[in-house]
């Protein structure tokens, strides 16, 4: 109708397959979209649903006060913000970055004269705009800004305010991305067992997945027993029992002809925990040889 509010416009930088995943549910919302990108024909599909494609980055950071970045890495958050006017601008910057990166140019923003949002995506594109995929966005820095802009910033994935310092999304991005690294490599050593057997990939994936859910609430225990520091609380799988089975991991990797190099260092972790004398704790312990 006439009197309907307009939704907030939004200038998005960086249209790769995470910039353009986001620009295009604004656009589909029915948000004013800007967007810039480096290599120009990338805006071309954005512009044919509705986008404003600006000349420059200084451009379509002038066009609107909230400006999404969504770029390679920091160093490309550098060189297309270098020298632009940011007085006044709602800097959300959804560029994967170190936490000391995002605390950083959250300063630099600041001294710059605009307002700081860091921001972690957890998801791939193709789980943007899909409510149902249960992607989110980890934020940190000013909350103002995360209040002001909640309902824009929600519409692509959810949202997740972790904390005023601008590095906690980057943190927790880089901590849950990094519990599936480690999730993958134990994958990848499980299919390494049976590759050279008669035994589908296809059969034995269901069983693993499931098996990997079934074991994801021991992180519970975990986050309990390092609030409390009493590791040995509700232990059903004790360290000495643990450890006392990797000789039987490791004579398998063997027979299997696979390589022990994803499993070694952390069964050398649980030796040296259990060497301290934590026989009765489970895992927690590894943390702590973790932590300098
Ligand atoms: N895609 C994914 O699965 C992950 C999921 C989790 C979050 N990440 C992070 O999102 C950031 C962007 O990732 P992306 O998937 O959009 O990446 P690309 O498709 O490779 O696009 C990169 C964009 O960055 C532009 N760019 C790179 N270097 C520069 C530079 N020096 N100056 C200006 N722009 C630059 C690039 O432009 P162009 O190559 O098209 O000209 C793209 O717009 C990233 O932090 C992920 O870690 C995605």
């Amino acid at each position: 109708t006439q009197n309907a509010v307009e939704k907030t416009p939004v200038t998005m930088l960086g249209l790769g397959a995470m910039g353009t995943a986001l620009a295009r549910t604004w656009l589909a919302a029915g948000h004013r979209l800007t967007v810039w990108n480096r290599t120009p024909a990338r805006a071309a599909a954005l512009a044919a649903e509705g986008a404003r494609v600006a000349d420059s980055a200084a451009e379509a950071v002038a066009a609107n006060t909230l400006v999404i970045v969504c770029l390679l890495d920091d160093s490309s958050v550098d060189e297309v913000l270098a020298g632009i006017d940011l007085a006044d601008t709602d800097l959300v910057n959804l560029t994967t970055s170190t936490p000391a990166q995002a605390r950083a140019r959250a300063e630099w923003a600041n001294e710059r004269g605009a307002r700081y949002l860091d921001g972690g995506i957890m998801a791939v594109p193709p789980m943007i705009g899909v409510p149902e995929a249960g992607s989110y966005v980890f934020c940190s820095g000013s909350r103002e800004l995360f209040e002001r802009h909640q309902e824009t910033l929600g519409i692509p994935a959810g949202t997740t305010y972790v904390g005023m310092d601008a590095g906690f999304a980057a943190l927790h991005d880089m901590a849950l991305l990094s519990a599936m690294y480690g999730m993958f490599a134990g994958v990848a050593h499980a299919f390494a067992l049976i590759h050279k057997e008669d035994i589908d990939p296809t059969s034995l994936a269901p069983m693993l997945a499931d098996w990997l859910v079934a074991m994801a609430p021991a992180v519970h225990q975990t986050a309990d027993h390092l609030r409390s520091g009493d590791y040995t609380k509700g232990v059903v799988s004790t360290l000495a029992m643990q450890v006392a089975g990797t000789p039987t991991f490791l004579s398998t990797a063997e027979q299997q002809g696979v390589s022990p190099e994803l499993l070694s260092p952390y069964f050398e972790l649980m030796r040296r925990r259990l060497a301290e004398g934590s026989g009765e704790e489970d895992l927690t312990g590894v943390i702590n040889l973790l932590v300098h």
